[in-house]
C-alpha cells in the first residue's frame, strides 16, 4: 500500500531513526541519495590526484610516507562510498562511466592545482578542515550506510586535517622562503575551500527538500560561516593572513563577516572550466582504461570459481 509506506518512511525521518536499505524510500529520496553518496564518492577519488602529484617529490621518506598513507585513505573512503551507493540499487561500473564521462559532479576544488608542497599542508588544513566541517552532521544523516560511513571517514580525515597542520607550523618554523609558500599557497586555495560548501541557500536548489528528510543537517551558508569561524584562529596560530579584507569579527552576530565569493568562478569550475577538469577526468579516464585487464581477470576468476563451486 503506497500510502501506508510512504507513512512509514515519514515516521522514521521524524523519530530520527535511520532509513536502511531494504526500507521503502520515494523515488526522490533515493535519487538524491545516490547522488550524494556518488557525487562524494567521485571527489574522494579525484581527490587522490592533486596531493598523489607530490608523493614522488616529497621533501622526506617521513613526509612521502605520510603522504601516501592519507592518498590510500582516499581511496578507502572513495570505495566505501561507491557501497554505500551499491546499497540503494546504483551499479558501481555506471557511476565510474557517469563520472568519466563528465555526466556526473564531484568537489569543485579538485580542479586546482598543485603548485608546491606547501599545497599539501594546506589542502589538509583547509581542504580537509571543510570536508570535517561538512561531514560531521552527516554522520546523523538519514540514510543509515551513509551516516556510518561517514564515521569513520570523518575519523580519518580529522587526522588528515593535523598532518596538514603539522606539515604547516613545519614550514612555518623554516626559513623565510618556506614561509612565502605556506603563504601563497594559502592565498590560492581559501577561496576554492569557501566554496566547497556549495551556492549561497537562496541558490541551493536542493538543500530545503535534504533538510526535510535530514539528509543535510545544516545548510551550505551554516556550516561555511562555522568553518570559517573555526579557521580564522587557526591561521592567527599559524601567523599567515587569510585573503581577504572584509574579515572580521562581529560582535553583534557573534561570527566573522567575510568578503563576496567569486561564484561566477564557483559556476565555471563545476561547468568543466576550472584550471584543472579537464586533465583530472582524462587521469581517471586513463586509469579506468588502463585497469580493464585487471578487471577482467577477476571477472574471469569469478566466474570460473562459481562454475567450480557449482559443480
Ligand atoms: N563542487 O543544491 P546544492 C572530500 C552542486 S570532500 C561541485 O547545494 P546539495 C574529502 C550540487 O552537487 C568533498 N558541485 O546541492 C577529501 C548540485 O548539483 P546537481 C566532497 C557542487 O547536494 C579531502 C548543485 O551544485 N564532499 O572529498 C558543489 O544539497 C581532501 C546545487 O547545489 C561531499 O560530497 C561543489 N563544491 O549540497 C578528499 C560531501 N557544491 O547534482 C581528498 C557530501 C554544490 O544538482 C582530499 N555532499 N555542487 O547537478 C554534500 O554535503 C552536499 O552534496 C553539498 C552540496 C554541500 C556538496
Amino acid at each position: 500500500e503506497p500510502a501506508e509506506l510512504e507513512r512509514r518512511f515519514e515516521e522514521v525521518i521524524a523519530r530520527e531513526e535511520r532509513v536502511e536499505p531494504r526500507d521503502w524510500v520515494p523515488d526522490d529520496y533515493r535519487a538524491t541519495m545516490i547522488r550524494m553518496i556518488a557525487q562524494h564518492a567521485h571527489s574522494e577519488i579525484i581527490g587522490m590526484q592533486p596531493e598523489g602529484n607530490w608523493i614522488t617529490r616529497a621533501p622526506s621518506l617521513r613526509r612521502k610516507a605520510i603522504l601516501l598513507a592519507k592518498v590510500q585513505d582516499e581511496a578507502g573512503h572513495g570505495l566505501y562510498l561507491y557501497s554505500a551507493a551499491e546499497t540503494l540499487g546504483a551499479d558501481r561500473d555506471e557511476l565510474t562511466r557517469k563520472l568519466i564521462e563528465g555526466r556526473q559532479k564531484y568537489s569543485s576544488i579538485f580542479n586546482y592545482p598543485t603548485l608546491s608542497f606547501a599545497d599539501v599542508g594546506v589542502i589538509g588544513w583547509l581542504v580537509d578542515g571543510a570536508a570535517i566541517c561538512n561531514q560531521v552532521p552527516l554522520c546523523r544523516s538519514s540514510y543509515g550506510p551513509y551516516a556510518r560511513a561517514m564515521i569513520r571517514i570523518c575519523k580519518e580525515e580529522s587526522f588528515h586535517q593535523r598532518q596538514g597542520y603539522e606539515l604547516l607550523m613545519t614550514m612555518m618554523r623554516g626559513s623565510d622562503s618556506q614561509r612565502r609558500m605556506v603563504q601563497d599557497a594559502t592565498d590560492r586555495w581559501w577561496w576554492p575551500s569557501l566554496m566547497m560548501f556549495g551556492p549561497p541557500d537562496a541558490d541551493s536548489p536542493h538543500t530545503e527538500r535534504s533538510m526535510a528528510w535530514k539528509i543535510k543537517r545544516h545548510t551550505n551558508d551554516e556550516l561555511r560561516q562555522r568553518f570559517v569561524d573555526m579557521t580564522v584562529p587557526q591561521a592567527d596560530a599559524l601567523g599567515v593572513t587569510l585573503p581577504d579584507p572584509d574579515l572580521r569579527w562581529n560582535a553583534e552576530r557573534e561570527h566573522y563577516d567575510f568578503g563576496a565569493i567569486d561564484w561566477a568562478e564557483f559556476k565555471r569550475v563545476v561547468a568543466g572550466n576550472g584550471p584543472c577538469n579537464a586533465e583530472r577526468v582524462a587521469h581517471r579516464r586513463a586509469a579506468h582504461d588502463d585497469g580493464a585487464w585487471v578487471r577482467e581477470a577477476a571477472a574471469a576468476h569469478a566466474a570460473r570459481r562459481a562454475e567450480r563451486d557449482g559443480a
